[in-house]
């Protein structure tokens, strides 16, 4: 297993965005995450679609976008015109047109992903598994950065492992929210695929981000798998 790390765009130094974009390229961060939250699925705004434009000008690390808004599908056509690796919406509020955006996405050529918040049982998005690219699984609620984890949503991650393995499934799985040094240990146990460095885990720390994400890659759980063939 080779273990990818993601960026949050939301948490960057906007005062500094182009350099922090060069520099988590430079130290090994292998994507970037994009969230876009309308104030009405969660309570907080945060990016708009125009800025993936500038980013992709900076950066070639692939994107991906996390919808966090009403009405996922009606937004489908404008990000067809961005440069993203893959979409990721939230089943919450999708249940009677899951297939229907996946479908969406798929057709134009971009991967696509389902997130779960907290609560949400992984059992919701058993029979859409296999048709996945990408599954999020929240480890805090959806909405802000700096939160606090939730330990009880990692046994999503083994579901979502036997399954895939039992049937052959393609999907990565990702951690979004509060990855840090302090959750890592706890985290690694259960072999998720892509984990998403926000402000705990590396923007917000003082020590800046060559230092922080060395650290973090010397986390002996995550040492044995990063990098790993
Ligand atoms: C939260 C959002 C996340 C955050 C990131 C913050 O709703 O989906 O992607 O950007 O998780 O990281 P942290 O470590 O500060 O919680
Ligand atoms: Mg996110």
């Amino acid at each position: 297993m080779s273990l990818l790390f993601s960026a949050s765009v939301m948490c960057m130094d906007f005062s500094n965005l182009s350099n922090q974009l060069k520099e988590i390229e430079e130290i090994g961060i292998n994507r970037l995450h994009y969230d876009i939250m309308d104030g009405k699925f969660v309570p907080n705004i945060t990016l708009g679609f125009d800025m993936i434009k500038d980013i992709t000008k900076i950066s070639t690390l692939p994107i991906d976008v996390h919808l966090m808004i009403e009405n996922p599908s009606k937004f489908i056509n404008i990000l067809k015109n961005y440069q993203v690796d893959s979409i990721t919406f939230h089943v919450e509020n999708t249940i009677n047109e899951a297939f229907r955006i996946v479908e969406l996405i798929h057709n134009n050529n971009i991967k696509a992903g389902i997130a779960l918040s907290p609560l949400t049982p992984i059992t919701l998005i058993e029979l859409i598994l296999g048709r996945l690219d990408f599954i999020t699984i929240m480890t805090v609620d959806p909405g802000f950065a700096g939160q606090q984890f939730i330990p009880e949503t990692l046994k999503k991650i083994d579901f979502l492992r036997n399954v895939k393995e039992k049937n052959n499934y393609s999907y990565s799985i990702m951690i979004d929210g509060s990855v840090n040094l302090k959750t890592l240990p706890t985290i690694m146990k259960h072999l998720p695929d892509i984990l998403i460095l926000g402000n705990s885990g590396l923007f917000g720390n003082p020590e800046g981000l060559k230092a922080t994400f060395y650290k973090i890659t010397n986390i002996p759980e995550v040492k044995n798998n990063y990098g790993a063939k």
